[in-house]
C-alpha cells in the first residue's frame, strides 16, 4: 500500500515543498566561525542575526534504502567580502548525494582530505556527488539560490570531520573591483 505521507507537492512557483516534515534555518551565529573575517562577523550580529538559509526536508519513514528529498534556499550576500555559503558535510556512512539547482547562480566545493575541487553551480546544474566528498553551495549570485537534495536516509552528516581537518581551505571572495568572484585558497 502506498501511504499518503509518503508524499509532498513541490510548489513550482515559489519552489518549495508543500508538506515537508522538518524545516530549519542557519543563522550567522551558528556558522560564525566558518568566515574568515571575524570582525565583520561580529558587526553584523551587533546588527541583527542573519539567516543565511532554510532547510525544507521531506523525511519518509526510516527504512533501509528509503531517500529524503530536501529543498535548500541560500540567500544571496557576504560577510566582509565572503561569499554566503552552507556549512557543508562528509556523509558518515557511504552514501552518495544528488543536488539540482533550480535557480540561482552558484559554486559547489568539494574536499576530500587531500583535495578540493570548485563546480559551476546554477539553475539547471546537476552534481552526483560521490559519497567520500564533503559538500558545500555558494551562492555567487545577488538572488535566492535554490536547490534540491536527494540522498539516502542512512547517509548521516559528519560536520565535526570536516572541522578536523581545517575547514574548507577554499574562500569565494567578493573580487576587489566588486565585478564577479575570486577563488582564494588559505
Ligand atoms: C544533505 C544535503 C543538504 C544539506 C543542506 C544544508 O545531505 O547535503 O540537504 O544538508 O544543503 O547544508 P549543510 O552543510 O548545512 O547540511
Ligand atoms: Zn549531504
Amino acid at each position: 500500500m502506498i501511504l499518503e505521507k509518503d508524499f509532498s507537492f513541490f510548489d513550482w512557483e515559489y519552489l518549495q515543498l508543500e508538506k515537508p516534515t522538518d524545516i530549519y534555518v542557519k543563522k550567522l551565529s551558528d556558522m560564525k566561525e566558518h568566515f574568515i573575517d571575524n570582525s565583520s562577523v561580529l558587526k553584523i550580529l551587533d546588527f541583527a542575526d542573519l539567516v543565511l538559509y532554510k532547510v525544507e526536508k521531506f523525511e519518509p519513514e526510516k527504512r533501509k534504502g528509503n531517500l529524503i528529498f530536501s529543498v535548500t534556499s541560500l540567500y544571496p550576500g557576504t560577510v566582509g567580502r565572503e561569499y554566503f555559503f552552507t556549512q557543508g558535510h562528509y556523509h558518515q556512512n557511504d552514501f552518495a548525494e544528488i543536488y539540482i539547482c533550480l535557480k540561482g547562480k552558484g559554486l559547489l566545493l568539494l574536499k576530500d582530505k587531500n583535495n578540493e575541487q570548485v563546480y559551476n553551480f546554477e539553475k539547471g546544474s546537476i552534481s552526483h556527488i560521490n559519497s567520500n566528498f564533503a559538500h558545500r553551495v555558494v551562492n555567487i549570485g545577488d538572488e535566492m539560490l535554490k536547490f534540491i537534495s536527494v540522498y539516502n536516509v542512512d547517509a548521516g552528516f559528519d560536520y565535526e570531520k570536516v572541522i578536523k581537518e581545517g575547514g574548507f581551505s577554499t574562500k569565494i571572495v567578493k573580487s576587489e573591483n566588486s565585478k564577479g568572484y575570486k577563488i582564494e585558497t588559505l
